[in-house]
């Protein structure tokens, strides 16, 4: 069988950085949209952060919005164009930091809708500072010595946070780190989508994703330190599905 690339999908290199997640977790997406035959009917949101040119990328509709803001502008894209499919695509800053009330108000009230969190622990495109997602000890320009619990908190598990709320249906955390956790991710992110297509309500997942360039390490390291260092204090799997019961 030989590889080819989803129509969804552009003819377009991407400017990302070798090593990066973001890219696969792109192809995990258009894949999915492809097989489920929605092209025509997808939204997106693009966020502020290293994935703000994702409408150069992919092969449909969307929309940039402000810095954490996309869970309200996806929110109102459902609400007035239901028969659409909406997804959000946001970082960790973007979903977890200026985003936050967005998207814990967004999930509670259940918006019909589908989030791709990529969580890879710090903020990319602004060169490095610390995000709400940042482990213990890890070193980033605005935490140099190591993010300290006592002075900026523990990280912040979403998912974990999000999974009391009763509006949420679908909770996930997967990786992009290994050729079996890609394959798991698709999983996820089909059934988010799903989800959406048969009206079941919010579904977020979470992908943890690699950042070489700000975690200032090679690629294959910085793989290790997703499957090691980043699994640990993230643990995989799904943390609500209400679509089973
Ligand atoms: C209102 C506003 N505040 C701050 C910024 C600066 N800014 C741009 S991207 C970003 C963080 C990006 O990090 P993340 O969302 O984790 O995405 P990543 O780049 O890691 O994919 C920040 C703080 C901005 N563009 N707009
Ligand atoms: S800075 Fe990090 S998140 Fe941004 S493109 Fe480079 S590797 Fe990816």
């Amino acid at each position: 069988m030989s590889f080819t690339k989803s129509s969804v999908l552009k003819d377009q290199a991407t400017h990302y950085c070798p090593g990066c997640g973001h890219g696969i977790a792109h192809r995990i997406v258009a894949e999915v949209i492809e097989e489920l035959d929605i092209r025509e009917k997808v939204i997106a949101t693009a966020p502020v952060g290293c994935a703000v040119l994702l409408y150069d990328y992919f092969n449909c509709d969307i929309i940039e919005c402000a810095h954490g803001r996309s869970p309200a502008a996806a929110t109102a894209i459902k609400r007035v164009r239901p028969e659409n499919i909406v997804f959000t695509y946001q970082g960790d800053g973007d979903l977890a930091a200026i985003g936050m009330a967005e998207t814990i108000h967004t999930a509670n009230r259940g918006e019909n809708i589908t989030v791709i969190f990529i969580n890879n622990a710090i903020y990319g495109m602004t060169g490095g500072q610390m995000a709400p997602t940042t482990l213990i000890g890890q070193k980033s320009t605005t935490s140099p010595a190591g993010r300290d619990a006592n002075n900026e908190g523990p990280p912040i598990r979403i998912c974990e946070l999000l999974s009391s709320l009763d509006g949420v249906t679908y909770l996930e955390r997967v990786s992009v780190s290994s050729a079996k956790d890609v394959i798991r991710a698709k999983k996820a992110v089909k059934k988010a989508f799903t989800n959406q297509i048969e009206g079941k309500g919010y579904s977020l997942v979470e992908i943890l994703s690699m950042c070489p360039t700000d975690w200032k390490l090679s690629p294959k390291h910085s793989v290790d330190f997703v499957n090691k260092e980043m699994k640990e204090a993230f643990p995989l799997g799904v943390f609500k599905d209400l679509t089973s019961s």
